[in-house]
């Protein structure tokens, strides 16, 4: 960790964002670090943002390494129409309840009815005690196999789930995600406000997975002038196949289906 000699004019010296999506492996980690806390007890606050620029459907667990202690608070926000509107998408603290208000749960006590729940979870918030525990996730696969079953080897049922529900596939999908960061790990002890420049946000990784809400119109998604855009097939067209091709508007559009399942339905448009 950096602490002093950090000095984000001098590249030797820096640590910016870039270093949280970088490959990863190497030793000593690259890592991203904010600002020091200037005023206690003026809350350092930091924003990340990440912008696709196209509705993205995730498919594993977001994981965020952090190399500093983990927020003692901090909100994965999401929006899903690119950064206009934001929802929160889960908290996490020190104290769900003297934070944000919120009973403390875990994604792994989630059941099909509540899978929709935004939830707070004290799991990813312990910083200097645990120091090998530098991961915070948001738990995509325990809320898939709710569905799909344990090891998801019922994705048949999974499939068929989220093609029948909206709010479902909206709840996995994404435009732009953003972490806000509230308050830094300060470790057992109250904080040193003549120490500040110990207390700041550092992290190595960011791991997010996922693919392009294609409508199930498109095998391939690809970068083009630097924005993503769905191959569309079908007779469809838009960045998400969203809509039918000029001249093919014969029956309203609709997005292709999994079901009947195993096939699937194209819906093409004629
Ligand atoms: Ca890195």
């Amino acid at each position: 960790m950096c602490n002093n000699e950090c000095d984000a004019r001098t590249p030797e010296l820096a640590h910016p964002p870039e270093l949280m999506v970088d490959d990863e492996g190497r030793v000593p980690n690259t890592f991203w670090q904010s600002v020091s806390w200037r005023q206690f007890p003026e809350p350092l606050v930091v924003n990340l943002t990440l912008s696709w620029g196209k509705s993205i459907e995730l498919t594993e667990d977001i994981v965020i390494t952090f190399e500093s202690g983990r927020p003692e608070q901090m909100v994965l926000e999401k929006s899903l129409d690119h950064g206009h509107t934001w929802q929160p998408y889960q908290f996490y603290a020190v104290d769900c309840l003297n934070s944000f208000g919120m009973e403390s749960r875990r994604a792994q006590d989630l059941t099909a009815a509540s899978v929709l729940d935004i939830i707070c979870t004290e799991e990813y918030s312990r910083g200097y005690v645990w120091k090998l525990e530098k991961t915070v996730r948001f738990e995509i696969q325990v809320r898939f196999a709710l569905f799909g079953g344990p090891r998801l080897s019922d994705m048949a049922s999974l499939y068929s789930r989220l093609d029948t529900t909206k709010e479902l596939r909206d709840f996995f999908t994404v435009t732009d995600l953003r972490l806000r960061l509230l308050r830094p790990a300060t470790g057992p002890t109250s904080v040193d406000p003549l120490n500040l420049s110990k207390y700041f946000y550092a992290i190595s990784n960011l791991d997010i997975r996922g693919r392009c809400r294609c409508h199930l119109h498109a095998n391939n998604c690809i970068l083009e002038n630097g924005r993503l855009s769905c191959q569309c097939e079908h007779n469809t067209t838009g960045q998400d196949c969203g809509s039918c091709n000029d001249g093919f508007h014969g029956r309203p559009w609709t997005a292709g289906s999994y079901l009947p399942i195993p096939k699937g339905t194209a819906n093409v448009c004629e």
